[in-house]
């Protein structure tokens, strides 16, 4: 399995994943602008969409998209999954929200056309990042044991952090929490984060 990952862009989240999973995986390296591998490859020739994350499987099938690639880790990883009746369904729920409701406007405040589009965005990410705060059940998302979907919330949170946003309570524990686990270190430092 292959990772194509850029370090501290969203991939990192799934870089996390599949070693919480205890997955092994190969990452190999994207240069955004360029769309090139770090052997110098058209990197949208495995993803024509051009973006990173892109996870490569065994048999040649390639995954797009962080919330199907989180799901998919998973869904071969339940325990990185929450349980219960709507547990697959709530994974789904909270994240879509990271992914559409927090990862796109975070895209946008790091990249803005305009101080008043920073402001505005900044202004409903406050708002977003209230409501996952509010969604916490515990130290993690869904409870006591880290998944994939706080993999994903991480990231963000420290992107807010870098954007100096303010990062509502109980998030700021959580990103400590987070940054010390073992998978999280390990994905930091293979990125040259840490
Ligand atoms: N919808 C995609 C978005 C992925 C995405 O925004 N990737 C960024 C890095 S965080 C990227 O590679 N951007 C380059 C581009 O859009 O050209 C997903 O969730 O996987």
């Amino acid at each position: 399995m292959k990772l194509y990952l850029t370090p501290n862009a969203c991939s990192l989240a799934d870089h996390i994943a599949l070693h919480e999973a205890g997955f092994d995986f190969d990452r190999i390296r994207v240069d955004i602008p360029t769309r090139r591998t770090e052997s110098g490859d058209d990197f949208t020739q495995i993803n024509p969409k051009g973006y990173v994350p892109a996870l490569v499987l065994d048999d040649g099938a390639v995954l797009t998209e962080n919330v199907a690639i989180l799901s998919w880790i998973a869904d071969r990883a339940p325990q990185l999954a929450p349980g219960g009746e709507l547990g697959r369904i709530r994974l789904v729920e909270t994240l879509a929200f990271i992914g559409s409701e927090l990862h796109k406007l975070l895209i946008r405040s790091i990249f803005p056309t305009s101080d008043a589009e920073k402001a505005a965005v900044d202004e409903v990410i406050a708002l977003r990042l209230g409501v996952i705060a509010g969604q916490m059940q515990g130290d993690y998302l869904f409870g006591d044991q880290a998944g994939v979907a706080d993999a994903y919330l991480y990231v963000m949170l420290r992107w807010a952090g870098a954007l100096g946003l303010p990062v509502p309570e109980p998030l700021p524990a959580f990103v400590e929490r987070m940054a010390a686990r073992p998978a999280v270190q390990q994905a930091l430092r293979h990125e040259g984060l840490a």
